[in-house]
């Protein structure tokens, strides 16, 4: 598997391996620039909202996770801020007195973040991937990758918080290619969900294990403004009925009447956007809706929402092999042509606009343009393993939170795949959240 070519150094997997981690980590730290440049220094150390950190906590909070596992841990390198672990660690400070502490000042954080992946650089070097588990195949920094980006989200969603003029631009979405609608049957039947092969999947997406379900049919697109209009105008948020008994409870207490950042245009609708405020778009999907917002809406639509396994199996399964793919697409990481990712546009993309991402069954947008909440709450696996920390996954395993499936136009292609888990409470909707919906064949369809 080596190759040489005169006067350059041989081009083996582990070169190769070296030159994508660099090449991740070079691309996620562009956009972890782009969103904290974005704003002034006043702007960076504010809190926009008691839920969410100053942006320069999540700045220097990705430099010292960096700096945690792979200049200590993998490198054994000796700490460059000790001193400032306590601060950025998310268990010891909550959300809402973060801006309390005496952080870096971001000139501060930013020369930290250089000074940490400078050692990284170096150390990536000449790395042994085969040494430990923690660094077989990349995956320590495939991790930190993950974890930066995951807060790049968390910064976006951030952003949409923040009161004030845009500073964010980018270009809308694609158009719908067709449009889609209606429901898929996805037959009886066993298929293979989690991973226990894909090198950079996080310890909850593992081990592979067989899940056996009966046929079920599920939204060809996500749930979109049109529809959920529907609902609002036939009193939806009005009628207990439609919402469960906490759904309900945290309906009135919170006072919702629309998701989250949608305001009325004189008799009309329309959402402000990063700063900018736009007409409703009927055939986007609906994006920020809690919980119980989607679980009101399926129950009103004679539906419900998809178990993790439904909206997995919809994304996975090939009918055809049998095999469980990466994606719904197949097993090639994202294009521009698959999905809405990235932060690539601001916005959900109109259902339709993604015809080749679509999985074999003719389910469209799983992947990107917003996360899907699905009914089931956050637990490990069948044989689940803590890997490398309790502290990522395993201390939120429980009924309190809900998984959330799929990604949205602000998740990167590096932390997101059929695999990837995310989860949130009930009551969140600052996230790039929306849905699908699932129902049971009646008894009169024959879907054998
Ligand atoms: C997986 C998105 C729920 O942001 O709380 C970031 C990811 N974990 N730092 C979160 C995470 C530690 C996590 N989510
Ligand atoms: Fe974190």
């Amino acid at each position: 598997m080596t190759s040489t070519s005169p006067g350059t150094a041989p081009v083996t997997p582990t070169t190769d391996l070296r030159h994508r981690i660099a090449a991740e980590l070079d691309r996620t730290r562009a956009r972890s620039a782009l969103l904290t440049e974005a704003v002034d220094d006043a702007d960076l150390m504010r809190q926009h909202s008691p839920i969410m950190s100053p942006l320069v906590w999540d700045l220097a909070h990705v430099g010292n996770q960096e700096e945690l596992w792979l200049v200590r841990d993998v490198g054994g390198r000796e700490p460059v801020r000790r001193d400032i672990d306590d601060l950025y660690d998310a268990f010891k400070q909550p959300r809402r007195d973060r801006p309390l502490l005496p952080l870096l000042r971001p000139d501060e954080a930013r020369a930290y973040l250089d000074t940490v992946r400078t050692k990284v650089l170096d150390l990536l070097d000449s790395v042994r991937f085969d040494d430990r588990r923690l660094v077989t195949d990349g995956f320590a920094f495939g991790m930190i990758v993950q974890h930066e980006q995951q807060h790049d989200e968390t910064m976006l969603a951030t952003h949409q918080l923040r009161v004030g003029p845009p500073v964010l631009t980018a270009p809308p979405p694609p158009p719908s290619a067709a449009p889609v609608t209606g429901q898929v049957l996805v037959p009886a039947g066993p298929f293979t969900m989690g991973t226990s092969t894909d090198p950079w999947a996080l310890d909850n997406e593992r081990p592979a294990h067989r899940v056996d379900l009966p046929a079920y049919l599920i939204d060809a697109a996500p749930v979109t403004n049109a529809a959920y209009l529907a609902f609002i105008a036939d009193g939806g948020y009005a009628q207990r009925r439609w919402w469960s008994e906490a759904g309900w409870q945290h309906r009135c207490s919170a006072g919702l009447s629309a998701p989250m950042h949608w305001q009325r245009d004189g008799s009309d609708w329309g959402y402000l956007r990063f700063g900018r405020f736009s007409p409703l778009i009927p055939d986007e999907p609906v994006v920020h809706v809690c919980y119980y917002e989607a679980e009101a809406y399926a129950a009103w639509a004679g539906q419900r929402l998809p178990t993790e396994a439904e909206w997995e199996k919809a994304a996975r399964w090939d009918p055809v092999s049998g095999r469980s793919r990466r994606y719904p697409w197949g097993d090639d990481d994202p294009t521009a042509e698959h999905a809405n990712l990235g932060q690539r546009h601001l916005a959900p993309a109109p259902v339709g606009a993604y015809p080749a991402g679509a999985s074999p069954l003719g389910v469209h947008q799983l992947i990107g343009d917003v996360w899907e909440w699905t009914s089931t709450g956050f637990d490990g696996y069948p044989g689940f393993a803590a890997f490398p920390y309790r502290e990522y996954s395993e201390v939120f395993f429980g009924e309190s939170y809900r998984v959330l499936r799929g990604g949205s136009f602000g998740t990167d292609r590096a932390a997101c795949r059929g695999t990837f888990r995310n989860w949130d409470l009930p009551i969140r909707r600052q996230i790039f959240s929306g849905f699908r919906c699932v129902r049971d064949p009646r008894p009169e369809e024959d879907v054998r």
